[in-house]
């Protein structure tokens, strides 16, 4: 076999970086030379803490389902949003951060000019066709100096990048699979969301995209 066809679903732009902000980047493919290593983590991640529906402020369901690994993740419940250290379902504590994602968002905040990024969290969304995020803010965690780096994989998604107000204007962004965006600084508390996941089949992970966000929450 070809060296190049281990990277198949490579892309002319991999390796470029689009600032969305002053401290805000995309870094194009970012990822896709540790592929399909990182599906097969994410796999046995959420096998271990399957993918549930979570319940929105306002108690409607969020279309995109979640899981979370590390010393903390994202729960929903009667009580409202926190981060907690046990997962609900299991009644144990999340999945271990597995170290090759605490070094790819290590990696990837140093790139965008964040040093030494400790995540411990990594929140796993998965939108089938149709799911989508609303505009909110991430401001649940301790420190809002640390940065949030976000892996794309599976279908692509257009995300939606606002301003620090609810009402200020949108650029919309195009995500791809392999595709990782850093955000801190003045842009960490910016709105963003993401419109719903259009129908279609990745080559790898089928009909679905999967978003990581890896965080320093506590
Ligand atoms: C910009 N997820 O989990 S990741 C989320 O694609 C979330 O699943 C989206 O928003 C997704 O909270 C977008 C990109 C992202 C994450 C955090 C941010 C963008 C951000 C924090 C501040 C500004
Ligand atoms: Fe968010």
């Amino acid at each position: 076999m070809h060296t190049l066809d281990l990277f198949a679903d490579d892309r002319p732009d991999a390796g470029q970086r689009e600032p969305l902000g002053a401290q805000a980047v995309v870094l194009r493919g970012y990822v896709l030379p540790g592929l399909p290593a990182l599906w097969q983590t994410l796999q046995q991640l959420t096998a271990q803490s399957p993918f549930r529906i979570m319940q929105t402020a306002g108690g409607r369901s969020m279309s995109a389902a979640l899981s979370s690994c590390g010393k903390l993740g994202w729960v929903s419940d009667s009580h409202g949003y926190r981060y907690a250290p046990r997962d609900p379902h299991s009644g144990k504590p999340w999945p271990t951060m597995p170290q090759t994602l605490f070094q790819l968002g290590q990696q990837a905040a140093a790139e965008a000019g964040f040093a030494d990024f400790a995540p411990d969290t990594c929140l796993i969304n998965r939108y089938l066709p149709g799911a989508r995020m609303g505009l909110h803010q991430d401001r649940h965690e301790r420190d809002y100096r640390q940065p949030i780096v976000s892996v794309s994989l599976g279908l692509p998604a257009i995300f939606q990048f606002g301003g620090l107000k609810r009402d200020a204007a949108v650029q919309r962004v195009p995500l791809f699979h392999g595709d990782v965006v850093v955000w801190g600084g003045v842009d960490r508390l910016r709105f963003h969301g993401v419109l719903p996941v259009k129908p279609g089949e990745h080559p790898l992970l089928g009909a679905q995209r999967i978003n990581l966000t890896l965080r320093k929450a506590g």
